[in-house]
């Protein structure tokens, strides 16, 4: 038996440049580092004793991680495993293509005119799974191409596909896709003005969002996500909502976009669990970057905190040490809140020029979102309402988030999901170093 070892996504500090993943017990050890795409590697005794293991040791992790109760991983979406296949792509994409009107096969030749063969110029930025390039069509359209790596699955184009169904101003618009021997392309809308991130991370920039054009971000991402969530005819939750991923059109209306990590729930209340977390720090909810939960209300959790992110200018950082779930941000928001002092809240960049109420509503609202049980959370419907509504009361008042721990110096929280199918084996690795590293082994029978 071999063992093949394939990168499927690296969150990592850009000063760690090799990642170790091995097991105790000498069953198995294996180390990747960036230039490899799969290793070999030989497997000892037997290959049953491998997918026993269950230490884990990560460079840059403080503490072993255990691997617990493998077995009760959950409900683990099946689809998740599947292996990329390019024809079942192909036709995939021919069927959605025949009912959804506005999403186009693209010719290869198209793309490689569009983007003066994938220019380096061209390039607006790096995503989880490809290259996202700046592109302009003979009419004069112009078209952001989206050129997945060779390690996307097949389930991060599959779950962008979701949105060629879904029709919002409020959701970025996916025009087409292409598929040319290894290339898997979409293209989507071109948005002049970048994402939200500029004008958040870039103080200079920040400048431009007055409180009207913040007001108007936030109540556009509502329209959006209340779409997502219940006007559709599925419900999807979109599980990875950060600045990054809300694209700003010319006049500053946002659109959600980045549905590789999206997924569809059968009902408004359902819960589905996953071993493989994505997401990002300080957006993620709790009860989904600690077991992997999801439901509508984790994207709740997440608007809520770019809400207090859009309203204050500063991020929200989780303090994991001292088990921290909800992050600074939403901790100091709450205390503001209790104060009645909101006012310290707002962007210093923004000086006085806001109307009190709205953003009290706003920041209010936000807190809702954010709170630690999701059941306490308002869907994105009532949310709506909330902020629509002229009352200056709210139905409801957010609950304290729970106490940090003080004092005994906490152990590093590790946390890893594994999860197993056939011959190959998921593994997602999550700890409080700025990492978080996703492997899949494959069992080849021996050659
Ligand atoms: C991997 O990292 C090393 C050390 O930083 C660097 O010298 C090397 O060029 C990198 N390899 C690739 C393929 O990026
Ligand atoms: C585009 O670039 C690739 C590699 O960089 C090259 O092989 C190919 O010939 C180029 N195609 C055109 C049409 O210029
Ligand atoms: C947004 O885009 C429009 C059109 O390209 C441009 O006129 C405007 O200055 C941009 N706004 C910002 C804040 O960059
Ligand atoms: C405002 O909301 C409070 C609490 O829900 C309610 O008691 C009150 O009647 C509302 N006022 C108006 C004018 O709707
Ligand atoms: C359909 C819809 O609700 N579109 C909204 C998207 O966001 C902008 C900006 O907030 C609104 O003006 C649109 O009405």
């Amino acid at each position: 038996m071999f063992i093949r070892l394939i990168p499927l996504i690296s969150l990592v500090d850009n000063s760690t440049n090799s990642r170790r993943a091995k097991a105790e017990e000498g069953v198995l050890s294996v180390v990747t580092d960036n230039s490899s795409s799969h290793i070999r590697s030989v497997l000892k005794p037997s290959p049953a004793r491998a997918l026993e293991f269950s230490e884990i040791k990560v460079q840059g992790a403080t503490e072993l991680c255990i691997v617990e109760e493998k077995t009760s991983v959950g409900k683990v979406n099946m689809q998740e495993q599947k292996i990329f296949n390019i024809e079942e792509l192909t036709e995939l994409c021919t069927r959605i293509e025949e009912t959804c009107v506005g999403f186009a096969k693209f010719n290869f030749f198209q793309i490689v005119d569009a983007t003066d063969n994938f220019s380096e110029r061209r390039i607006l930025g790096l995503g989880g799974f490809g290259t996202v390039y700046k592109g302009q069509l003979p009419n004069g359209l112009m078209i952001a191409i989206k050129r997945l790596d060779e390690h996307a699955t097949v389930f991060d184009f599959d779950s962008e596909l979701q949105l060629a169904k879904l029709q919002h101003a409020n959701l970025t618009r996916l025009l087409g896709w292409c598929i040319h021997g290894k290339e898997r392309i979409l293209v989507y809308e071109f948005m002049q003005n970048g994402s939200l991130d500029h004008y958040i991370s870039e103080r200079t920039k920040g400048q431009v969002l007055d409180w009207s054009k913040r007001f108007k971000i936030i109540t556009g991402l509502t329209e959006g996500l209340v779409y997502l969530h219940k006007g559709s005819m599925s419900c999807l939750v979109h599980r990875d909502l950060k600045p990054h991923n809300i694209l700003l059109d010319y006049n500053m209306s946002p659109k959600i976009a980045d549905f590789g990590s999206a997924r569809t729930l059968s009902s408004d209340v359902a819960e589905e669990r996953t071993s493989r977390v994505v997401g990002t720090s300080g957006y993620k909810a709790p009860e989904y970057a600690s077991q992997g939960v999801y439901l509508l209300k984790t994207d709740v959790f997440s608007f809520g905190i770019l809400v207090l992110v859009i309203i204050s200018g500063r991020k929200n950082t989780i303090l994991n040490k001292q088990g921290d779930t909800v992050g600074d941000l939403v901790r100091d928001a709450w205390h503001m809140w209790k104060d009645q002092r909101l006012h310290d809240l707002v962007d210093p960049l923004l000086g006085d020029r806001y109307e009190v109420a709205e953003i009290t509503r706003c920041a209010q609202v936000a807190l809702l979102c954010a709170q630690e049980d999701p059941a306490d959370r308002p869907a994105m419907t009532d949310v709506a309402a909330m902020l629509n509504s002229e009352n200056i009361s709210l139905p409801m008042e957010p609950k304290q988030p729970t106490a940090l721990i003080h004092g005994c110096a906490d152990r590093d929280t590790a946390s890893t999901y594994m999860s197993q199918s056939g011959r190959t084996i998921d593994i997602t690795i999550t700890s409080s170093a700025p990492m978080s590293t996703r492997v899949r082994i494959i069992l080849d029978p021996e050659v």
